[in-house]
């Protein structure tokens, strides 16, 4: 579908000191899910994840585990790799921070920024708390410690500084312009109380550790990491390539996925960094909540991280896939349970749409020789059904633009349950003796619902739709959305059904 409306949209770069969990593996499935639907609708998609391996925390961790930094990078970024696999995520690049690309990239935003007086250098002074990457007022510690409770440093050096301090009201002027770059609007208004309250320049260079990418004519100094970090958006682009090839046709970029954590880094600096090195800011930053466990902020100290191979092992991709977007909506907290997951799986999988695909697919098997049936004059409660059905794209284009996948799931989830409905008020089963042909048409416009539910649901649990369109016999390049138009037709032989959730059984307690 080359040569639609470009698309790019990105994850947050994972830290490498830390095996990936389930809070890494929910922002990466959510850009997928997005990935995928604008896919479909015939954008063409430019999908980012990776790794951020720079910084102090990374060259402590390396160091504890007794291996220099580039082989523990290569090690646990292969882990954040194979999280994307397992998740069935279809990212077009995997950018790492220690790639030569980024590097060059990062260097060349650098000198842009030197070239244009955006930095000086002067010494640093001030509150530095390895674990967030993070500089700190004294009057934002709390109790000794950074306000998100990590360990903070007293750091003395000379540092390069970038003129934050010069970008306040030309940010403001931004949010202001641009309502709908900071979502949800909780976060908006934290960042615009956050820039009302003053900006001091921002110390963006190192030299009390080497495991970084060396400021240009200076190699004393390395690159402050969250500079780095945020670049591989472009550098992943090609930058400092602006005229031709990704940077031209990607940037600015459509969405920023991100932890509510780090929404100042994307919000505030990012777009500062970006315009002044004239570039354009990105279009949007969506700031998703908070997955805690049975209360607590998953964590390898309280031993309660739950890692995305688990899951799956217990569950299934798509049922993981699933649950994750159903449960919550993006931008809000929540708690993650077994016993919710299971629910999620029974009630709207295994009962809802897996039960309505089985029963319309098995009788279509048993009463129409297995062909997609011949429907005659269409009732008002046909066209109701299909009508609701035929609504579902516009809604769902609505709710994805919004990142409210939850909604988006609802609205298909509405339309199961009508569908349950009908066939409980059509009762194919008793027209078969009665009326056949009519009991053909309500096996038809049920089928088509199907094919709506199918179509329209493969960008959150892909496997289980991809069987189900196999089922409906629909060939590689009816799929998409704009196939959404074009009906079944009717004699087409269709395979034998089969379940596409099972139920889940709690396997037995050991004795
Ligand atoms: O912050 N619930 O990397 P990181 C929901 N390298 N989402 C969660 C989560 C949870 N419990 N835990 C993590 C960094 N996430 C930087 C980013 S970007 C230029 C640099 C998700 O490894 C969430 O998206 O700490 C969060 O922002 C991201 O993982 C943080 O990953």
């Amino acid at each position: 579908m080359a040569g639609g409306k470009p698309y790019y949209l990105t994850t947050p770069i994972y830290y490498v000191n830390d095996a990936p969990h389930l809070g890494h593996a929910y922002t990466t499935v959510a850009c997928d899910a997005l990935a995928r639907f604008m896919r479909l609708d015939g954008r063409q998609v430019k999908f980012l994840t990776g790794t951020d391996e720079h910084g102090q925390k990374v060259e402590k961790s390396a160091r504890a585990t007794g291996v220099d930094p580039q082989t523990f990078c290569d090690r646990v970024s292969a882990q954040f790799r194979d999280v994307t696999r397992l998740m069935n995520v279809t990212n077009d690049d995997f950018i790492r921070t220690s790639e030569p690309r980024h590097v060059r990239g990062v260097q060349a935003l650098w000198q842009e920024l030197q070239q244009r007086g955006e930095i000086y250098l002067g010494r640093f002074a001030g509150w530095y708390a390895v674990r967030d990457e993070a500089f700190y007022d004294e009057g934002e510690l709390v109790g000794g410690r950074a306000p998100t409770g990590a360990e903070v440093e007293w750091v003395e050096e000379e540092n390069y500084f970038f003129r934050l301090s010069a970008w306040q009201d030309r940010l403001l002027k931004f949010y202001d312009d641009n309502p709908d770059f900071i979502a949800p609007r909780a976060r908006r208004n934290e960042v615009i109380s956050f820039v009302k309250g003053g900006l001091r320049d921002l110390s963006i260079s190192r030299t009390s550790f080497t495991w970084g990418i060396p400021v240009p004519g200076d190699p004393r100094h390395v690159v402050y990491v969250w500079l780095d970090a945020l670049a591989n958006y472009i550098t992943a682009l090609g930058y400092p390539e602006t005229k031709s090839g990704d940077f031209a046709t990607f940037w600015p970029a459509d969405l920023h996925a991100v932890g509510k954590d780090i929404i100042r880094f994307h919000c505030v600096y990012w777009p500062a960094f970006l315009m002044g090195a004239g570039l354009e800011p990105p279009k949007r930053v969506f700031a998703n909540g908070w997955w805690t466990v049975e209360g607590q902020k998953m964590s390898k100290s309280v031993g309660n991280v739950i890692p995305p191979s688990q899951l799956v092992e217990q569950y299934g991709t798509d049922a993981v896939r699933y649950f994750m977007l159903r449960e919550l909506p993006f931008g809000s907290d929540g708690d993650f349970s077994h016993r919710a997951v299971v629910g999620r799986i029974n009630a709207d999988l295994a009962n809802g749409l897996g039960n309505l695909a089985q029963r319309v697919l098995s009788q279509i098997n048993r009463n129409c020789a297995g062909k997609v049936p011949q429907p005659g004059p269409p009732a008002a409660a046909d066209e109701a059904l299909l009508a609701t059905a035929r609504g579902l794209l516009a809604t769902l284009r609505g709710e994805f633009a919004e990142q409210a996948f939850h909604r988006a799931l609802e609205a298909l989830w509405q339309v199961i349950g009508d569908a349950d409905r009908y066939v409980a008020e059509q009762a194919p089963w008793t027209l078969k003796k009665t009326d056949p042909k009519r009991m053909e048409t309500v096996l038809y416009v049920l089928a088509e619902v199907i094919r709506h539910l199918a179509i329209l649901v493969q960008p959150v649990v892909p496997a289980a739709a991809a069987k189900l369109l196999d089922q409906l016999a629909l060939p590689a390049d009816r799929r998409d959305f704009a196939a959404l138009a074009k009906p079944l037709v009717p004699g087409t032989t269709l395979p034998k059904p089969e379940g596409i959730f099972p139920r889940f059984v709690e396997a037995p307690e050991p004795a």
